[in-house]
Protein backbone atom coordinates (compact mmCIF):
# COMPACT_ATOMS: atom_id res chain seq x y z
CA UNK A 1 0.00 0.00 0.00
CA UNK A 2 1.35 3.40 -1.08
CA UNK A 3 -0.47 6.08 0.72
CA UNK A 4 1.06 9.80 1.05
CA UNK A 5 -0.63 12.05 2.83
CA UNK A 6 -0.39 15.50 5.00
CA UNK A 7 0.49 13.10 8.35
CA UNK A 8 2.46 10.38 6.97
CA UNK A 9 3.86 8.42 3.44
CA UNK A 10 3.79 4.45 3.98
CA UNK A 11 7.07 3.08 2.76
CA UNK A 12 7.69 -0.25 0.97
CA UNK A 13 10.89 -1.70 1.43
CA UNK A 14 11.97 -4.45 -0.76
CA UNK A 15 12.90 -7.47 0.73
CA UNK A 16 16.13 -9.70 -0.10
CA UNK A 17 15.87 -13.67 0.53
CA UNK A 18 13.30 -16.34 0.44
CA UNK A 19 11.73 -18.52 2.93
CA UNK A 20 14.98 -19.28 4.79
CA UNK A 21 14.42 -15.41 6.09
CA UNK A 22 14.78 -12.08 4.50
CA UNK A 23 17.33 -8.76 4.78
CA UNK A 24 16.23 -5.52 4.38
CA UNK A 25 18.88 -2.60 3.32
CA UNK A 26 18.42 0.90 3.63
CA UNK A 27 21.08 3.44 2.18
CA UNK A 28 20.43 7.57 2.25
CA UNK A 29 19.37 8.84 -1.10
CA UNK A 30 18.28 5.34 -2.53
CA UNK A 31 15.48 3.69 -0.90
CA UNK A 32 15.42 6.24 1.84
CA UNK A 33 14.78 9.90 0.28
CA UNK A 34 17.18 11.81 2.44
CA UNK A 35 21.16 11.93 3.91
CA UNK A 36 20.78 9.87 7.07
CA UNK A 37 22.26 11.36 9.69
CA UNK A 38 20.89 9.19 13.12
CA UNK A 39 19.70 5.97 13.89
CA UNK A 40 17.60 4.94 17.18
CA UNK A 41 15.63 2.32 18.15
CA UNK A 42 13.40 1.94 21.25
CA UNK A 43 12.65 -1.34 22.82
CA UNK A 44 11.08 -2.94 25.99
CA UNK A 45 8.37 0.03 25.75
CA UNK A 46 5.69 -1.56 28.54
CA UNK A 47 1.74 -2.22 26.61
CA UNK A 48 -0.02 0.65 28.61
CA UNK A 49 2.96 3.32 28.10
CA UNK A 50 2.44 6.02 25.65
CA UNK A 51 5.87 7.44 24.03
CA UNK A 52 6.25 10.49 21.52
CA UNK A 53 3.40 13.22 23.04
CA UNK A 54 5.39 15.80 20.70
CA UNK A 55 6.10 16.89 17.32
CA UNK A 56 9.05 18.58 16.05
CA UNK A 57 10.19 22.13 14.41
CA UNK A 58 12.35 20.32 11.80
CA UNK A 59 12.68 16.41 11.62
CA UNK A 60 12.01 13.77 8.68
CA UNK A 61 12.04 10.62 10.34
CA UNK A 62 11.08 6.96 8.94
CA UNK A 63 9.48 4.55 11.95
CA UNK A 64 9.56 0.97 11.53
CA UNK A 65 8.66 -1.67 13.32
CA UNK A 66 11.55 -4.29 12.63
CA UNK A 67 9.75 -6.19 15.50
CA UNK A 68 6.43 -6.56 17.13
CA UNK A 69 4.43 -4.17 16.65
CA UNK A 70 2.66 -0.73 17.96
CA UNK A 71 0.91 2.26 16.74
CA UNK A 72 1.02 5.29 16.45
CA UNK A 73 -1.55 8.62 16.41
CA UNK A 74 -0.42 11.07 13.65
CA UNK A 75 -2.05 14.18 14.04
CA UNK A 76 -1.21 17.36 12.28
CA UNK A 77 -3.13 19.85 14.10
CA UNK A 78 -6.47 19.44 11.30
CA UNK A 79 -6.87 16.00 10.68
CA UNK A 80 -5.40 12.71 13.40
CA UNK A 81 -4.62 9.26 11.96
CA UNK A 82 -4.17 5.96 14.23
CA UNK A 83 -2.20 3.52 12.20
CA UNK A 84 -0.27 -0.04 13.19
CA UNK A 85 3.24 -0.66 12.44
CA UNK A 86 3.45 -4.52 12.27
CA UNK A 87 5.73 -5.44 8.84
CA UNK A 88 9.94 -4.83 9.16
CA UNK A 89 9.31 -4.42 4.93
CA UNK A 90 7.13 -1.31 5.86
CA UNK A 91 7.50 2.44 7.74
CA UNK A 92 6.56 5.18 7.58
CA UNK A 93 7.61 8.58 6.88
CA UNK A 94 6.78 11.59 9.34
CA UNK A 95 7.97 15.14 8.33
CA UNK A 96 7.99 18.14 10.69
CA UNK A 97 5.04 19.75 12.31
CA UNK A 98 3.33 16.19 13.24
CA UNK A 99 2.09 15.42 16.45
CA UNK A 100 2.86 11.72 17.19
CA UNK A 101 2.18 9.01 20.20
CA UNK A 102 2.97 5.62 19.89
CA UNK A 103 1.40 3.35 21.83
CA UNK A 104 0.07 -0.71 22.35
CA UNK A 105 3.29 -2.04 21.87
CA UNK A 106 3.56 -5.35 21.71
CA UNK A 107 6.07 -7.50 24.46
CA UNK A 108 8.58 -8.34 21.35
CA UNK A 109 8.58 -4.25 20.51
CA UNK A 110 11.06 -3.15 18.57
CA UNK A 111 10.86 0.23 16.86
CA UNK A 112 13.87 1.09 14.53
CA UNK A 113 13.76 5.26 13.88
CA UNK A 114 15.79 6.58 10.89
CA UNK A 115 16.28 10.18 10.96
CA UNK A 116 17.70 13.06 8.53
CA UNK A 117 19.14 15.03 11.39
CA UNK A 118 20.94 14.70 14.76
CA UNK A 119 18.95 14.90 18.25
CA UNK A 120 18.29 18.10 19.53
CA UNK A 121 16.18 18.66 22.47
CA UNK A 122 15.81 22.30 20.76
CA UNK A 123 13.85 20.40 17.52
CA UNK A 124 11.01 19.10 20.21
CA UNK A 125 7.50 20.73 20.73
CA UNK A 126 6.36 18.78 23.73
CA UNK A 127 3.53 20.98 25.08
CA UNK A 128 -0.02 20.47 22.67
CA UNK A 129 -1.17 23.74 22.73
CA UNK A 130 2.21 25.39 21.84
CA UNK A 131 1.87 22.66 18.79
CA UNK A 132 -1.23 24.02 17.88
CA UNK A 133 -0.61 27.70 17.92
CA UNK A 134 2.53 27.17 15.99
CA UNK A 135 0.39 25.07 13.02
CA UNK A 136 -2.11 27.90 13.11
CA UNK A 137 0.81 30.78 12.65
CA UNK A 138 2.41 27.93 9.97
CA UNK A 139 -1.13 28.26 7.70
CA UNK A 140 -1.36 32.08 8.05
C1 LIG B 1 10.24 10.66 17.89
C2 LIG B 1 9.74 9.35 18.34
C3 LIG B 1 9.29 8.47 17.20
C4 LIG B 1 18.70 10.82 23.01
O1 LIG B 1 19.59 10.99 23.85
N1 LIG B 1 19.00 10.78 21.69
C5 LIG B 1 18.06 10.57 20.72
O2 LIG B 1 18.40 10.52 19.52
C6 LIG B 1 16.68 10.42 21.14
C7 LIG B 1 15.59 10.19 20.11
C8 LIG B 1 16.39 10.46 22.46
N2 LIG B 1 17.38 10.66 23.39
C9 LIG B 1 17.05 10.66 24.83
C10 LIG B 1 16.10 11.76 25.28
C11 LIG B 1 15.37 11.09 26.43
O3 LIG B 1 16.15 11.22 27.60
O4 LIG B 1 16.35 9.42 25.10
C12 LIG B 1 15.33 9.62 26.05
C13 LIG B 1 13.98 9.15 25.51
O5 LIG B 1 13.58 10.06 24.45
P1 LIG B 1 12.06 10.46 24.19
O6 LIG B 1 11.31 10.46 25.47
O7 LIG B 1 12.03 11.69 23.35
O8 LIG B 1 11.58 9.19 23.32
P2 LIG B 1 10.17 8.96 22.61
O9 LIG B 1 10.06 7.51 22.38
O10 LIG B 1 9.06 9.62 23.33
O11 LIG B 1 10.31 9.73 21.18
C14 LIG B 1 11.27 9.33 20.25
C15 LIG B 1 12.02 10.53 19.67
O12 LIG B 1 12.52 11.33 20.74
C16 LIG B 1 11.18 11.38 18.78
O13 LIG B 1 12.00 12.27 18.02
O14 LIG B 1 9.77 11.20 16.90
O15 LIG B 1 10.66 8.61 19.16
Amino acid sequence: METENSLFHWKKLEAKGDDNGSLVALESNLNIDFDIKRIYYIYGTKSEFIRGKHAHKNLRQLLICVSGSCKVLLDNGNEKEVIELSKPNEGIYINDLVWREMFDFSSDNVLLVIANNFYDEDDYIRDYEDFINLVKNANN
